[in-house]
């Protein structure tokens, strides 16, 4: 209760900040975009880890009201950059809770008319868990996608995933999860559940993006086996706003 209490305060005080970390083209080094990534910044506690209040802001149907504030501020501070020359797609999570929101296309709308970013410029992460209820989420994804936005599976191959459900779902990219990443750089059984996620992209014309990547030798492993987008502690760590400015400055 305590927790919750202040998480309420927190979210009508906006004491929070987006952290954005790099996507990169593996092959060519280049940056593509970057993932908003939420932290609580508390007056007395300092940083706090999504991991600890996202689930609090699940139970309690914060999520709605937090990830609306989310969206909004990951928007518009990448129309920001493109305005400034950098053309980067900007990648947002979203849970399961806010899938099923009932005005979630009209929010996602209007925060795209405020902010002013072109719709192909936003992602949305989603993870497996949704497709629970295959057709209510495939009905709702597709809404969002008549849009322009892109859909994204988050830690690909460790919850619900079917091959053949697959073929039908309105995805533009899978995320490997990073625990098939973490050791495909020695372990035969990683390297080819990661290829056969590939070649499945590849067939059904989605992108593949293997997250978690922390080494040169993951990389190479990667690169092997057709993965040519990455992120990771390799490329960068999630930064907050005033360091991925900075970032994105020398990159050019
Ligand atoms: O940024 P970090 O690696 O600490 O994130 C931990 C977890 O919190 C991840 O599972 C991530 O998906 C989740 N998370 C981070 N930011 C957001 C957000 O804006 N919305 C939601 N729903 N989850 C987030
Ligand atoms: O669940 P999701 O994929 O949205 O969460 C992303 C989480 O992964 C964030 O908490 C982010 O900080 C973390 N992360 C990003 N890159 C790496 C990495 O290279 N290694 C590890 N261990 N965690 C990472
Ligand atoms: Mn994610
Ligand atoms: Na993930």
């Amino acid at each position: 209760i305590l927790m919750e209490n202040e998480l309420r305060k927190a979210i009508e005080q906006e004491h929070f900040q987006i952290y954005y970390q790099p996507k990169i083209d593996i092959v060519t080094g280049k940056l593509t975009g970057m993932e908003a990534l939420v932290r609580w910044v508390h007056p007395e506690l300092g940083v706090i880890s999504p991991i600890r209040f996202i689930p609090i802001a699940e139970e309690t149907g914060m999520i709605i009201s937090l990830g609306e504030w989310i969206l909004r501020q990951a928007c518009r501070q990448n129309k920001l950059w493109h305005d400034q020359g950098f053309p980067l797609k900007v990648s947002v999570n979203l849970s399961a809770r806010q899938i099923y929101q009932k005005d979630l296309v009209d929010m996602i709308k209007n925060v795209l008319e405020e902010t002013g970013l072109p719709p192909e410029w936003l992602e949305l992460e989603i993870t497996e868990s949704i497709f629970v209820k295959l057709e209510e989420a495939t009905a709702i994804l597709q809404q969002i996608r008549d849009i322009g936005i892109r859909i994204s599976i988050d830690d690909f191959g460790t919850g619900y995933s079917s091959f053949s459900y697959i073929k039908s779902l309105p995805v533009d990219t899978i995320k490997i999860d990073a625990s098939f990443i973490r050791d495909i750089h020695h372990n035969q059984e990683s390297q080819a559940i990661v290829k056969a996620i590939v070649t499945i992209a590849q067939s059904l014309n989605m992108n593949v993006i293997a997250e978690g990547i922390e080494l040169d030798d993951q990389v190479a492993a990667l690169q092997e086996n057709g993965c040519d987008l990455g992120q990771g502690y390799l490329f960068s760590r999630p930064l907050a706003t005033d360091d991925f400015d900075r970032y994105l400055r020398k990159d050019l």
